[in-house]
Protein backbone atom coordinates (compact mmCIF):
# COMPACT_ATOMS: atom_id res chain seq x y z
CA UNK A 1 0.00 0.00 0.00
CA UNK A 2 1.28 3.66 -0.67
CA UNK A 3 2.70 5.68 2.17
CA UNK A 4 1.18 8.64 2.01
CA UNK A 5 2.36 11.39 3.90
CA UNK A 6 2.66 14.47 2.25
CA UNK A 7 1.87 16.18 -1.18
CA UNK A 8 5.37 14.99 -2.06
CA UNK A 9 4.82 11.74 -1.38
CA UNK A 10 1.93 11.22 -4.27
CA UNK A 11 2.12 9.25 -6.93
CA UNK A 12 -0.77 10.51 -9.25
CA UNK A 13 -0.99 13.18 -11.10
CA UNK A 14 -3.21 16.57 -10.54
CA UNK A 15 -5.74 16.81 -13.00
CA UNK A 16 -6.21 20.69 -13.01
CA UNK A 17 -9.50 21.64 -15.23
CA UNK A 18 -10.68 25.70 -15.18
CA UNK A 19 -12.57 26.92 -18.38
CA UNK A 20 -9.31 28.59 -19.96
CA UNK A 21 -6.06 26.76 -20.18
CA UNK A 22 -3.09 28.98 -19.69
CA UNK A 23 -2.51 29.30 -23.31
CA UNK A 24 -4.99 30.21 -25.95
CA UNK A 25 -4.99 29.63 -29.31
CA UNK A 26 -5.45 32.88 -31.65
CA UNK A 27 -6.57 31.65 -35.19
CA UNK A 28 -4.88 34.20 -38.25
CA UNK A 29 -5.13 34.28 -41.68
CA UNK A 30 -1.89 31.78 -42.15
CA UNK A 31 -3.36 29.16 -39.48
CA UNK A 32 -2.98 30.06 -35.60
CA UNK A 33 -0.81 30.57 -32.60
CA UNK A 34 -0.65 30.29 -29.07
CA UNK A 35 -0.67 33.08 -26.40
CA UNK A 36 -0.47 33.33 -23.24
CA UNK A 37 -4.13 33.53 -21.06
CA UNK A 38 -4.22 36.99 -19.17
CA UNK A 39 -6.57 36.96 -15.82
CA UNK A 40 -5.27 36.13 -12.78
CA UNK A 41 -6.23 32.22 -12.64
CA UNK A 42 -3.82 31.63 -14.92
CA UNK A 43 -1.54 33.74 -14.65
CA UNK A 44 -0.82 32.66 -10.83
CA UNK A 45 -1.37 29.08 -11.22
CA UNK A 46 0.61 28.36 -14.57
CA UNK A 47 3.59 30.10 -12.94
CA UNK A 48 3.23 27.95 -9.59
CA UNK A 49 2.73 24.67 -10.75
CA UNK A 50 6.45 23.56 -11.01
CA UNK A 51 6.96 20.27 -10.01
CA UNK A 52 3.63 18.24 -10.09
CA UNK A 53 3.15 15.93 -12.82
CA UNK A 54 -0.44 16.84 -14.09
CA UNK A 55 -2.94 17.97 -16.81
CA UNK A 56 -4.12 20.99 -17.39
CA UNK A 57 -7.81 20.39 -19.15
CA UNK A 58 -9.63 23.60 -20.63
CA UNK A 59 -10.99 25.67 -23.24
CA UNK A 60 -8.09 26.97 -25.86
CA UNK A 61 -9.96 30.08 -26.18
CA UNK A 62 -10.92 29.97 -30.03
CA UNK A 63 -13.75 27.71 -31.78
CA UNK A 64 -12.79 24.25 -32.82
CA UNK A 65 -9.94 23.77 -35.69
CA UNK A 66 -7.09 21.20 -36.71
CA UNK A 67 -4.68 23.46 -35.79
CA UNK A 68 -5.54 23.26 -32.08
CA UNK A 69 -3.72 19.85 -30.78
CA UNK A 70 -0.44 20.09 -32.59
CA UNK A 71 0.17 23.76 -30.71
CA UNK A 72 -1.26 22.33 -27.24
CA UNK A 73 1.31 19.50 -28.09
CA UNK A 74 4.07 21.85 -28.05
CA UNK A 75 3.64 24.54 -25.59
CA UNK A 76 2.60 20.96 -23.09
CA UNK A 77 6.43 19.97 -23.88
CA UNK A 78 7.70 23.42 -21.75
CA UNK A 79 5.63 22.63 -18.90
CA UNK A 80 5.05 19.81 -16.10
CA UNK A 81 1.76 19.22 -17.04
CA UNK A 82 0.24 18.02 -20.64
CA UNK A 83 -2.43 20.37 -22.33
CA UNK A 84 -5.69 18.49 -23.10
CA UNK A 85 -8.68 21.00 -24.44
CA UNK A 86 -12.27 21.08 -24.24
CA UNK A 87 -13.58 22.10 -27.60
CA UNK A 88 -16.68 24.53 -27.12
CA UNK A 89 -19.09 25.58 -29.94
CA UNK A 90 -19.91 29.02 -31.05
CA UNK A 91 -23.54 28.17 -29.11
CA UNK A 92 -21.38 27.43 -26.46
CA UNK A 93 -19.42 30.27 -26.13
CA UNK A 94 -22.56 32.64 -26.45
CA UNK A 95 -24.74 30.71 -23.60
CA UNK A 96 -22.09 29.17 -21.28
CA UNK A 97 -19.22 31.85 -21.16
CA UNK A 98 -20.79 34.93 -21.95
CA UNK A 99 -23.93 33.55 -21.10
CA UNK A 100 -24.41 31.84 -17.68
CA UNK A 101 -20.86 32.46 -16.72
CA UNK A 102 -20.43 36.30 -17.30
CA UNK A 103 -23.63 37.73 -17.26
CA UNK A 104 -25.25 35.95 -14.54
CA UNK A 105 -22.81 34.24 -11.86
CA UNK A 106 -19.48 37.09 -12.52
CA UNK A 107 -22.34 40.11 -11.72
CA UNK A 108 -24.79 38.33 -8.88
CA UNK A 109 -20.56 36.74 -7.23
CA UNK A 110 -19.71 40.07 -7.43
CA UNK A 111 -22.99 41.51 -5.57
CA UNK A 112 -24.38 43.56 -8.81
CA UNK A 113 -27.44 41.45 -9.39
CA UNK A 114 -29.10 44.58 -11.46
CA UNK A 115 -26.53 43.54 -14.08
CA UNK A 116 -27.63 39.77 -14.38
CA UNK A 117 -29.26 38.83 -17.44
CA UNK A 118 -31.09 35.13 -16.07
CA UNK A 119 -32.05 33.45 -19.62
CA UNK A 120 -32.62 29.87 -19.20
CA UNK A 121 -31.26 29.00 -22.17
CA UNK A 122 -27.95 29.81 -20.75
CA UNK A 123 -28.62 27.51 -17.61
CA UNK A 124 -29.47 24.34 -20.44
CA UNK A 125 -25.96 25.15 -21.92
CA UNK A 126 -24.35 25.90 -18.55
CA UNK A 127 -25.20 21.97 -17.44
CA UNK A 128 -24.55 20.70 -20.77
CA UNK A 129 -21.01 21.99 -21.02
CA UNK A 130 -20.12 21.06 -17.51
CA UNK A 131 -21.03 17.56 -18.62
CA UNK A 132 -18.75 17.85 -21.34
CA UNK A 133 -15.64 18.92 -19.11
CA UNK A 134 -16.83 16.13 -16.57
CA UNK A 135 -16.48 13.62 -19.58
CA UNK A 136 -12.90 14.88 -20.14
CA UNK A 137 -11.87 14.31 -16.91
CA UNK A 138 -13.31 11.04 -16.81
CA UNK A 139 -11.76 10.16 -19.89
CA UNK A 140 -8.24 11.64 -18.25
CA UNK A 141 -8.18 10.50 -14.61
CA UNK A 142 -6.80 6.77 -13.07
CA UNK A 143 -6.95 6.02 -9.81
CA UNK A 144 -4.46 7.66 -7.90
CA UNK A 145 -4.97 11.30 -9.50
CA UNK A 146 -6.73 14.30 -7.78
CA UNK A 147 -9.31 16.79 -9.78
CA UNK A 148 -8.88 20.44 -8.75
CA UNK A 149 -11.97 22.11 -10.55
CA UNK A 150 -11.45 25.94 -10.45
CA UNK A 151 -13.66 28.76 -10.79
CA UNK A 152 -17.79 29.62 -11.30
CA UNK A 153 -17.58 28.15 -14.72
CA UNK A 154 -17.54 24.85 -13.62
CA UNK A 155 -19.56 24.66 -10.28
CA UNK A 156 -21.71 21.60 -11.93
CA UNK A 157 -19.22 19.55 -12.83
CA UNK A 158 -18.49 17.40 -9.61
CA UNK A 159 -21.89 16.10 -9.89
CA UNK A 160 -21.38 15.22 -13.69
CA UNK A 161 -18.34 13.44 -12.65
CA UNK A 162 -19.66 11.48 -9.88
CA UNK A 163 -22.41 10.09 -12.54
CA UNK A 164 -19.64 9.40 -15.19
CA UNK A 165 -17.85 7.30 -12.22
CA UNK A 166 -15.04 9.26 -11.30
CA UNK A 167 -14.09 8.19 -7.94
CA UNK A 168 -10.70 9.90 -7.34
CA UNK A 169 -10.48 13.19 -4.72
CA UNK A 170 -11.77 15.84 -5.86
CA UNK A 171 -11.27 19.82 -5.26
CA UNK A 172 -12.70 22.79 -5.77
CA UNK A 173 -11.40 26.77 -5.67
CA UNK A 174 -13.57 29.55 -6.15
CA UNK A 175 -11.11 32.34 -7.73
CA UNK A 176 -14.21 34.72 -7.25
CA UNK A 177 -16.21 36.00 -4.13
CA UNK A 178 -19.29 34.02 -3.44
CA UNK A 179 -22.34 36.71 -2.43
CA UNK A 180 -24.30 36.97 0.82
CA UNK A 181 -27.56 34.95 0.73
CA UNK A 182 -29.83 37.92 -0.14
CA UNK A 183 -27.34 37.63 -3.04
CA UNK A 184 -26.94 34.56 -3.94
CA UNK A 185 -30.86 33.28 -3.53
CA UNK A 186 -31.58 35.19 -6.23
CA UNK A 187 -30.42 32.26 -8.43
CA UNK A 188 -33.27 30.29 -9.59
CA UNK A 189 -30.86 27.37 -10.04
CA UNK A 190 -29.26 28.29 -6.65
CA UNK A 191 -30.20 24.24 -4.87
CA UNK A 192 -28.59 22.56 -7.70
CA UNK A 193 -25.90 24.22 -7.73
CA UNK A 194 -24.99 24.01 -3.93
CA UNK A 195 -25.71 20.37 -3.90
CA UNK A 196 -23.33 19.73 -6.94
CA UNK A 197 -20.75 22.08 -4.90
CA UNK A 198 -21.14 19.47 -1.96
CA UNK A 199 -20.07 16.69 -4.26
CA UNK A 200 -16.62 18.17 -4.10
CA UNK A 201 -14.19 16.72 -1.15
CA UNK A 202 -12.88 20.40 -0.58
CA UNK A 203 -14.49 23.94 -1.48
CA UNK A 204 -11.97 26.34 -1.08
CA UNK A 205 -12.59 30.21 -0.83
CA UNK A 206 -10.53 33.39 -0.89
CA UNK A 207 -11.27 34.51 2.13
CA UNK A 208 -13.11 33.94 5.70
CA UNK A 209 -15.87 36.34 4.55
CA UNK A 210 -17.15 34.28 1.33
CA UNK A 211 -16.08 31.20 3.04
CA UNK A 212 -18.88 32.04 6.08
CA UNK A 213 -21.29 33.44 3.10
CA UNK A 214 -21.66 30.47 1.23
CA UNK A 215 -21.47 28.49 4.52
CA UNK A 216 -24.75 30.90 6.08
CA UNK A 217 -26.36 29.96 2.20
CA UNK A 218 -26.03 26.33 3.01
CA UNK A 219 -28.05 26.84 6.28
CA UNK A 220 -30.78 29.07 4.73
CA UNK A 221 -30.92 27.53 1.55
CA UNK A 222 -30.78 23.62 2.01
CA UNK A 223 -31.31 23.10 5.43
CA UNK A 224 -30.79 18.72 4.79
CA UNK A 225 -26.77 19.78 4.68
CA UNK A 226 -25.50 19.69 8.13
CA UNK A 227 -22.33 22.00 9.02
CA UNK A 228 -20.51 20.41 11.46
CA UNK A 229 -17.18 22.57 13.17
CA UNK A 230 -13.96 21.08 12.51
CA UNK A 231 -10.33 21.43 12.59
CA UNK A 232 -8.87 23.40 10.54
CA UNK A 233 -12.02 23.80 8.56
CA UNK A 234 -15.26 23.75 9.50
CA UNK A 235 -16.85 20.40 7.37
CA UNK A 236 -20.64 19.79 5.32
CA UNK A 237 -22.51 16.73 5.76
CA UNK A 238 -25.08 16.21 3.07
CA UNK A 239 -26.39 12.42 1.40
CA UNK A 240 -24.02 10.47 3.38
CA UNK A 241 -20.99 13.06 1.95
CA UNK A 242 -18.70 15.38 3.95
CA UNK A 243 -16.97 18.05 2.48
CA UNK A 244 -14.45 20.34 4.02
CA UNK A 245 -15.06 24.18 3.36
CA UNK A 246 -11.60 25.95 3.71
CA UNK A 247 -10.04 29.58 3.16
CA UNK A 248 -7.00 29.42 0.87
CA UNK A 249 -5.88 33.05 -0.58
CA UNK A 250 -4.25 33.16 -3.43
CA UNK A 251 -0.67 34.61 -3.88
CA UNK A 252 1.68 35.33 -6.56
CA UNK A 253 5.04 33.61 -7.64
CA UNK A 254 6.87 36.64 -5.55
CA UNK A 255 10.88 35.22 -6.00
CA UNK A 256 10.01 35.26 -10.01
CA UNK A 257 8.61 38.96 -10.24
CA UNK A 258 10.96 40.00 -7.79
CA UNK A 259 13.86 38.47 -9.72
CA UNK A 260 12.91 39.75 -12.95
CA UNK A 261 11.80 43.52 -11.94
CA UNK A 262 15.60 43.48 -10.86
CA UNK A 263 17.01 42.67 -14.42
CA UNK A 264 18.66 45.88 -15.70
CA UNK A 265 16.68 45.87 -18.75
CA UNK A 266 13.67 46.11 -16.73
CA UNK A 267 15.30 48.71 -14.71
CA UNK A 268 16.08 50.90 -17.44
CA UNK A 269 12.86 50.71 -19.40
CA UNK A 270 11.12 51.98 -15.79
CA UNK A 271 13.91 54.81 -15.43
CA UNK A 272 12.51 55.60 -19.19
CA UNK A 273 8.92 55.95 -18.19
CA UNK A 274 9.46 58.00 -15.46
CA UNK A 275 12.06 60.63 -17.66
CA UNK A 276 9.02 60.56 -20.25
CA UNK A 277 6.47 61.30 -17.91
CA UNK A 278 6.38 64.59 -16.16
CA UNK A 279 5.50 65.07 -12.64
CA UNK A 280 6.91 63.99 -9.03
CA UNK A 281 4.32 61.38 -8.21
CA UNK A 282 3.44 58.22 -10.53
CA UNK A 283 0.25 56.35 -9.60
CA UNK A 284 -0.70 52.83 -11.56
CA UNK A 285 -3.68 51.64 -11.99
CA UNK A 286 -3.51 48.23 -14.13
CA UNK A 287 -6.71 45.95 -14.65
CA UNK A 288 -8.79 43.60 -16.77
CA UNK A 289 -11.42 46.17 -18.61
CA UNK A 290 -14.53 45.11 -16.14
CA UNK A 291 -16.87 47.18 -14.16
CA UNK A 292 -16.22 44.73 -11.09
CA UNK A 293 -12.51 46.79 -11.18
CA UNK A 294 -13.83 50.51 -10.50
CA UNK A 295 -12.26 51.93 -12.96
CA UNK A 296 -14.89 54.78 -13.95
CA UNK A 297 -14.79 55.28 -10.00
CA UNK A 298 -11.29 55.48 -10.06
CA UNK A 299 -11.14 58.24 -12.30
CA UNK A 300 -13.79 60.10 -10.71
CA UNK A 301 -11.50 60.05 -7.62
CA UNK A 302 -8.45 61.11 -9.57
CA UNK A 303 -10.52 63.84 -10.69
CA UNK A 304 -11.73 65.11 -7.21
CA UNK A 305 -7.93 64.65 -6.22
CA UNK A 306 -7.00 67.43 -8.77
CA UNK A 307 -10.15 69.84 -7.73
CA UNK A 308 -9.51 69.83 -4.09
CA UNK A 309 -5.80 69.78 -3.89
CA UNK A 310 -4.97 72.07 -6.94
CA UNK A 311 -1.17 72.22 -5.22
CA UNK A 312 -0.78 68.20 -7.13
CA UNK A 313 -1.75 69.97 -10.74
CA UNK A 314 1.11 69.55 -12.53
CA UNK A 315 3.13 66.89 -9.85
CA UNK A 316 0.80 63.60 -10.02
CA UNK A 317 0.29 61.39 -13.20
CA UNK A 318 -2.13 58.68 -13.43
CA UNK A 319 -0.97 55.31 -15.73
CA UNK A 320 -4.24 53.63 -16.71
CA UNK A 321 -3.51 50.24 -18.23
CA UNK A 322 -6.89 48.03 -19.16
CA UNK A 323 -6.59 44.60 -20.57
CA UNK A 324 -9.61 43.98 -23.45
CA UNK A 325 -11.56 41.51 -21.77
CA UNK A 326 -15.03 40.34 -22.59
CA UNK A 327 -15.77 42.72 -25.30
CA UNK A 328 -18.42 40.62 -26.82
CA UNK A 329 -20.80 41.34 -23.94
CA UNK A 330 -22.84 44.97 -23.97
CA UNK A 331 -22.02 45.73 -20.53
CA UNK A 332 -18.16 45.61 -21.32
CA UNK A 333 -18.58 47.62 -24.62
CA UNK A 334 -20.55 50.55 -22.36
CA UNK A 335 -17.53 50.32 -20.01
CA UNK A 336 -14.67 51.22 -22.24
CA UNK A 337 -16.69 54.05 -23.97
CA UNK A 338 -17.55 55.50 -20.13
CA UNK A 339 -13.77 55.01 -19.18
CA UNK A 340 -12.66 56.64 -21.90
CA UNK A 341 -14.75 59.62 -21.73
CA UNK A 342 -14.04 60.05 -18.36
CA UNK A 343 -9.88 60.10 -19.47
CA UNK A 344 -11.02 62.50 -21.81
CA UNK A 345 -12.55 65.08 -19.63
CA UNK A 346 -10.28 64.87 -17.07
CA UNK A 347 -7.43 65.49 -19.77
CA UNK A 348 -9.81 68.39 -20.92
CA UNK A 349 -10.54 69.89 -17.75
CA UNK A 350 -6.48 69.53 -16.46
CA UNK A 351 -3.93 69.45 -18.99
CA UNK A 352 -1.08 72.04 -19.18
CA UNK A 353 1.59 72.28 -21.12
CA UNK A 354 4.23 69.82 -20.58
CA UNK A 355 1.96 67.56 -18.12
CA UNK A 356 -1.18 64.97 -18.79
CA UNK A 357 -3.16 64.40 -15.86
CA UNK A 358 -3.87 60.59 -17.34
CA UNK A 359 -2.00 58.19 -19.60
CA UNK A 360 -4.54 55.51 -20.95
CA UNK A 361 -3.62 52.17 -22.37
CA UNK A 362 -5.59 49.79 -23.91
CA UNK A 363 -3.91 47.30 -24.48
CA UNK A 364 -2.23 43.91 -23.22
CA UNK A 365 0.71 44.63 -21.59
CA UNK A 366 4.19 41.59 -21.58
CA UNK A 367 5.36 40.60 -18.55
CA UNK A 368 8.44 42.68 -19.02
CA UNK A 369 7.12 45.83 -20.00
CA UNK A 370 3.91 45.20 -16.79
CA UNK A 371 7.20 44.80 -14.59
CA UNK A 372 9.06 48.48 -15.51
CA UNK A 373 5.64 50.10 -14.99
CA UNK A 374 5.26 48.20 -11.98
CA UNK A 375 8.70 49.27 -10.88
CA UNK A 376 8.37 53.03 -12.10
CA UNK A 377 4.70 53.64 -10.04
CA UNK A 378 5.21 55.31 -7.03
CA UNK A 379 1.41 54.58 -5.96
CA UNK A 380 -0.28 51.21 -6.82
CA UNK A 381 -3.54 51.99 -7.00
CA UNK A 382 -6.09 48.92 -6.89
CA UNK A 383 -9.59 49.87 -6.04
CA UNK A 384 -12.01 47.29 -7.09
CA UNK A 385 -15.41 47.50 -6.42
CA UNK A 386 -15.50 43.39 -5.54
CA UNK A 387 -12.36 41.33 -6.03
CA UNK A 388 -11.86 37.67 -4.99
CA UNK A 389 -8.39 38.59 -4.40
CA UNK A 390 -6.74 40.90 -6.93
CA UNK A 391 -3.42 40.22 -8.11
CA UNK A 392 -2.35 43.32 -9.43
CA UNK A 393 -1.90 44.40 -5.55
CA UNK A 394 0.84 41.60 -5.22
CA UNK A 395 2.67 41.78 -8.49
CA UNK A 396 2.89 45.74 -7.83
CA UNK A 397 4.52 44.51 -4.30
CA UNK A 398 6.83 42.01 -5.62
CA UNK A 399 8.44 44.34 -8.40
CA UNK A 400 8.70 47.05 -5.71
CA UNK A 401 12.39 45.97 -5.05
CA UNK A 402 13.66 49.99 -4.12
CA UNK A 403 10.79 49.55 -1.47
CA UNK A 404 9.38 53.38 -2.22
CA UNK A 405 6.19 52.43 -3.83
CA UNK A 406 3.05 52.91 -1.46
CA UNK A 407 -0.31 50.73 -2.61
CA UNK A 408 -3.87 51.51 -2.21
CA UNK A 409 -6.38 49.02 -2.19
CA UNK A 410 -9.92 48.35 -2.01
CA UNK A 411 -11.03 47.12 1.25
CA UNK A 412 -13.68 45.37 -0.54
CA UNK A 413 -11.10 43.15 -2.68
CA UNK A 414 -9.71 40.09 -0.71
CA UNK A 415 -5.95 41.63 -1.02
CA UNK A 416 -7.40 44.25 1.20
CA UNK A 417 -7.81 42.84 4.81
CA UNK A 418 -4.57 40.43 3.92
CA UNK A 419 -2.61 43.23 3.00
CA UNK A 420 -4.09 46.29 5.46
CA UNK A 421 -1.29 46.31 7.99
CA UNK A 422 1.07 48.13 5.11
CA UNK A 423 -1.44 49.26 2.65
CA UNK A 424 -3.77 52.60 2.44
CA UNK A 425 -7.34 50.43 2.59
CA UNK A 426 -9.81 52.72 0.91
CA UNK A 427 -13.71 52.26 0.04
CA UNK A 428 -13.63 52.61 -3.80
CA UNK A 429 -17.22 54.00 -3.72
CA UNK A 430 -15.85 56.96 -1.51
CA UNK A 431 -14.16 59.40 -4.07
CA UNK A 432 -13.34 61.73 -1.28
CA UNK A 433 -11.64 58.78 0.61
CA UNK A 434 -9.55 57.60 -2.24
CA UNK A 435 -8.60 61.32 -3.37
CA UNK A 436 -7.56 62.03 0.08
CA UNK A 437 -5.43 58.74 0.35
CA UNK A 438 -3.59 59.86 -3.08
CA UNK A 439 -2.76 63.02 -1.37
CA UNK A 440 -1.66 61.74 1.84
CA UNK A 441 0.29 59.18 -0.31
CA UNK A 442 2.36 61.50 -2.42
CA UNK A 443 3.67 63.17 0.55
CA UNK A 444 4.14 60.45 2.31
CA UNK A 445 8.16 60.48 3.78
CA UNK A 446 10.48 58.15 2.63
CA UNK A 447 10.99 55.98 5.66
CA UNK A 448 7.08 55.31 6.35
CA UNK A 449 6.78 54.27 2.28
CA UNK A 450 9.84 52.03 3.05
CA UNK A 451 8.48 50.02 6.31
CA UNK A 452 5.01 49.49 4.93
CA UNK A 453 6.49 48.37 1.46
CA UNK A 454 8.71 46.02 3.24
CA UNK A 455 6.04 44.54 5.51
CA UNK A 456 3.71 44.33 2.38
CA UNK A 457 6.98 42.49 0.53
CA UNK A 458 7.31 39.94 3.27
CA UNK A 459 3.73 38.91 3.17
CA UNK A 460 3.45 38.68 -0.90
CA UNK A 461 6.62 36.45 -0.14
CA UNK A 462 5.30 34.40 2.75
CA UNK A 463 1.88 33.71 1.35
CA UNK A 464 2.94 32.49 -2.37
CA UNK A 465 1.45 30.61 -5.20
CA UNK A 466 3.73 27.84 -4.28
CA UNK A 467 2.19 28.27 -0.61
CA UNK A 468 -1.56 28.26 -1.75
CA UNK A 469 -1.59 25.23 -4.17
CA UNK A 470 0.32 22.93 -1.50
CA UNK A 471 -2.07 23.62 1.42
CA UNK A 472 -4.97 23.07 -0.85
CA UNK A 473 -3.19 20.06 -2.16
CA UNK A 474 -3.14 19.10 1.53
CA UNK A 475 -6.57 19.75 2.41
CA UNK A 476 -7.88 17.66 -0.68
CA UNK A 477 -5.48 14.86 0.54
CA UNK A 478 -6.39 15.14 4.07
CA UNK A 479 -9.96 15.19 3.25
CA UNK A 480 -10.00 12.13 1.11
CA UNK A 481 -7.50 10.29 4.12
CA UNK A 482 -10.38 10.90 6.51
CA UNK A 483 -12.88 9.64 3.91
CA UNK A 484 -11.05 6.19 3.18
CA UNK A 485 -10.44 5.65 7.06
CA UNK A 486 -14.20 6.58 7.80
CA UNK A 487 -15.02 3.82 5.67
CA UNK A 488 -11.79 1.58 6.49
CA UNK A 489 -11.36 1.62 2.87
CA UNK A 490 -7.99 -0.24 3.24
CA UNK A 491 -7.45 -0.42 -1.04
CA UNK A 492 -8.18 2.90 -1.63
CA UNK A 493 -4.84 4.63 -2.60
CA UNK A 494 -5.66 7.31 0.23
CA UNK A 495 -6.27 4.94 3.36
CA UNK A 496 -2.68 5.71 5.11
CA UNK A 497 -3.91 9.55 5.36
CA UNK A 498 -2.13 12.08 7.10
CA UNK A 499 -2.68 12.20 10.92
CA UNK A 500 -4.40 15.35 12.05
CA UNK A 501 -1.24 15.80 14.11
CA UNK A 502 1.15 15.22 10.91
CA UNK A 503 -0.95 18.07 8.53
CA UNK A 504 0.81 20.68 6.69
CA UNK A 505 1.43 23.85 8.89
CA UNK A 506 0.61 25.74 6.01
CA UNK A 507 -2.20 24.95 5.65
CA UNK A 508 -3.73 26.55 9.18
CA UNK A 509 -1.65 28.94 8.70
CA UNK A 510 -2.62 30.38 5.65
CA UNK A 511 -5.70 30.41 7.26
CA UNK A 512 -5.74 31.90 9.88
CA UNK A 513 -2.88 34.31 9.49
CA UNK A 514 -4.85 36.05 6.51
CA UNK A 515 -8.37 36.03 8.73
CA UNK A 516 -9.30 39.29 8.16
CA UNK A 517 -10.41 38.95 12.25
CA UNK A 518 -6.62 37.73 13.59
CA UNK A 519 -4.28 40.74 14.00
CA UNK A 520 -2.01 41.51 12.02
CA UNK A 521 1.75 40.29 12.94
CA UNK A 522 3.21 43.45 12.36
CA UNK A 523 2.03 47.22 11.84
CA UNK A 524 3.10 51.19 11.17
CA UNK A 525 3.14 53.29 14.08
CA UNK A 526 2.84 56.80 14.01
CA UNK A 527 6.70 57.56 13.78
CA UNK A 528 6.34 55.42 10.86
CA UNK A 529 8.58 52.33 12.07
CA UNK A 530 7.31 49.01 11.58
CA UNK A 531 6.69 46.91 14.93
CA UNK A 532 5.87 43.12 15.78
CA UNK A 533 2.57 42.94 17.72
CA UNK A 534 -0.47 40.47 18.27
CA UNK A 535 1.15 36.38 18.10
CA UNK A 536 4.51 37.14 16.66
CA UNK A 537 4.90 39.54 19.96
CA UNK A 538 8.59 37.31 20.70
CA UNK A 539 9.55 39.19 17.25
CA UNK A 540 9.58 41.87 18.14
P1 LIG B 1 -8.90 38.56 -12.47
O1 LIG B 1 -10.24 39.14 -12.32
O2 LIG B 1 -8.42 38.33 -13.83
O3 LIG B 1 -8.75 37.19 -11.65
P2 LIG B 1 -6.54 39.75 -11.01
O4 LIG B 1 -6.34 38.92 -9.81
O5 LIG B 1 -6.34 41.21 -10.77
O6 LIG B 1 -7.96 39.61 -11.66
O7 LIG B 1 -5.50 39.30 -12.12
C1 LIG B 1 -5.34 40.00 -13.31
C2 LIG B 1 -4.07 39.51 -13.99
O8 LIG B 1 -4.03 40.07 -15.31
C3 LIG B 1 -2.82 39.94 -13.27
O9 LIG B 1 -1.91 38.87 -13.24
C4 LIG B 1 -2.28 41.11 -14.12
O10 LIG B 1 -0.90 41.19 -14.16
C5 LIG B 1 -2.82 40.79 -15.49
N1 LIG B 1 -3.13 42.04 -16.23
C6 LIG B 1 -4.07 42.94 -15.96
N2 LIG B 1 -4.03 43.95 -16.85
C7 LIG B 1 -3.03 43.68 -17.70
C8 LIG B 1 -2.49 44.33 -18.84
N3 LIG B 1 -2.97 45.48 -19.34
N4 LIG B 1 -1.47 43.74 -19.46
C9 LIG B 1 -0.97 42.57 -19.01
N5 LIG B 1 -1.43 41.92 -17.94
C10 LIG B 1 -2.46 42.46 -17.29
C11 LIG B 1 -9.62 36.34 -10.89
C12 LIG B 1 -10.36 37.01 -9.75
C13 LIG B 1 -9.36 37.70 -8.84
C14 LIG B 1 -8.32 36.70 -8.34
C15 LIG B 1 -7.73 35.91 -9.49
C16 LIG B 1 -6.85 34.77 -9.00
O11 LIG B 1 -11.30 37.95 -10.26
O12 LIG B 1 -10.03 38.28 -7.72
O13 LIG B 1 -7.28 37.40 -7.68
O14 LIG B 1 -8.75 35.34 -10.31
O15 LIG B 1 -7.52 33.96 -8.09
Amino acid sequence: MTDIRTIADIKGRVINVSNRLPVLIRKHAGGARVERSSGGLATALDAGWRDRAGVWIGWAGTSPTQHIEPLLLKASQTRPYTLRSVSLTEDDIAKFYSGFANEIIWPLFHDMPSRCNFDPEYWESYQRVNRKFAKAVAETATADDFVWVHDYHLMLTADAMRQAGVRVPMGFFLHIPFPGQDVFEKLPWKKPILKSLLEFDVIGFQSDHDRSNFVSCLQGLLPEAFVEPGTPYPQVRFQGRHTVIGTFPIGIDFEEFARQAAQPEIEAHSAEIRRRLSGDTMVLGVDRLDYTKGIPERLKSFRLLLRRFPEQRGHITLVQVVVPSREEIPNYKHLRREVELLVSQINGEFTEPGWVPVHYMHRNLGREELLAYYRAADVGLVTPLKDGMNLVAKEFCAAQIDERGVLIVSEFAGAGPELRSGAILVNPNDFAEVAQALHAAALMPIDEKRNRMRLLREIVKEHNVQRWIRSFLQAVLDAAGSKASDRDDAGSPYALKLRRDEAMPGVALVATALSSHVQPRYQIGRDAKLRAIGRAAGED
